[in-house]
């Protein structure tokens, strides 16, 4: 399947996703976000795409969204309806995709790119990386998930000063912070996203994939629930091939293989 704004391969099990508008900073438009999303679906519904890997073409990650998409609108262009038939359903289907995500922020990740960037579940990030909210810069709010990650990841108090004041965030500073798991060298970012991709692709991505819907469940309940959460998710993978095979591997004092079922 060919897109218009993103390519798409799949190798081994991953789901390789790249932003391809280079020469805009791989901006965000609506086309970009129908593509993701289908390309999402098309994950979703693959028994062997096991891991995702998201990356942007050429210098940058995404610049957020295309500002010369929006130079044109008239006075009933709604900013709620572009976002809710576009980002809002994008990171939706990212954090709802049952499967490792991985982000290879490779240049800057800007506003909606931003979103984009913290919708994913690991995240390595190049030396050349910065993580820029540019809201404010233009004047407007958070937008894409920016609101809800960006304090529960850095904490509240820094992540004020970041929105309020479009503070760029270096790479280092990223690592520093618990924004990104790994900083790597520009040429080395993509073979360590890949080994990474390669590695959870051949891990139990049946319990990869119910750990992120528990994370995700435990953003927004008690402790009580969440333990009551588990315990239930527990009776789902504790019926899997993968942990047959996790247990008789390890009585077999062999390395177990792993089939994400
Ligand atoms: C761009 C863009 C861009 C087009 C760089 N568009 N071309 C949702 C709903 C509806 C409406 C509004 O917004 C939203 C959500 C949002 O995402 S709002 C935030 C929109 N994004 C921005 O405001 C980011 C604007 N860009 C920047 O701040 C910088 O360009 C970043 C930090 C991304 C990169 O900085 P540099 O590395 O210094 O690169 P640069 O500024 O030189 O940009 C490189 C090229 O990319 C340049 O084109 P040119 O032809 O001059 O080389 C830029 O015009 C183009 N570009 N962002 N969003």
């Amino acid at each position: 399947m060919s897109y218009q704004t993103i390519l798409v391969e799949q190798n081994k099990g991953v789901v390789e996703i790249t932003l391809n508008r280079p020469e805009k900073y791989n901006a965000l438009t609506s086309q970009m976000a129908f593509d993701m999303m289908d390309a999402i679906k098309k994950a979703t519904r693959d028994s062997t795409a096991r891991a995702v890997l998201i990356t942007g073409a050429g210098r940058g990650f995404c610049a957020g969204q295309d500002l010369s998409e929006t130079d044109n609108r008239d006075e009933n262009y709604s900013f709620r309806n572009h976002l809710l038939k576009t980002y809002n359903p994008m990171a939706m289907a990212i954090r709802q995709l049952e499967k490792p995500v991985i982000v290879a922020v490779n240049g800057a990740a800007a506003g909606a790119g931003l979103g984009l960037a913290l919708a994913g579940d690991i995240r390595y990030a190049s030396e050349k990386a910065k993580f820029v909210p540019a809201f404010i810069g233009i004047g407007l709010v958070p937008d894409t998930g920016v609101s809800y990650w960006l304090p529960r990841l850095i904490g509240p108090t820094r992540a004020a000063e970041v929105l309020f004041t479009n503070q760029h965030i270096s790479a280092s500073q990223a690592l520093d912070w618990g924004l990104v798991n790994k900083v790597c060298e520009p040429d080395a970012l993509m073979d360590e996203v890949r080994a990474l991709a390669h590695k959870l692709a051949h891990s139990p991505t049946l319990a990869i994939g119910v750990t992120k819907r528990m994370l995700n469940h435990s953003l927004g309940v008690s402790f009580a629930d969440q333990i009551d959460y588990e315990a239930y998710l527990q009776d789902v993978t504790g019926r899997s091939e993968d942990y047959s095979e996790g247990v008789t591997a390890f009585q077999e004092k062999r390395a177990p293989v792993f089939k994400g079922r």
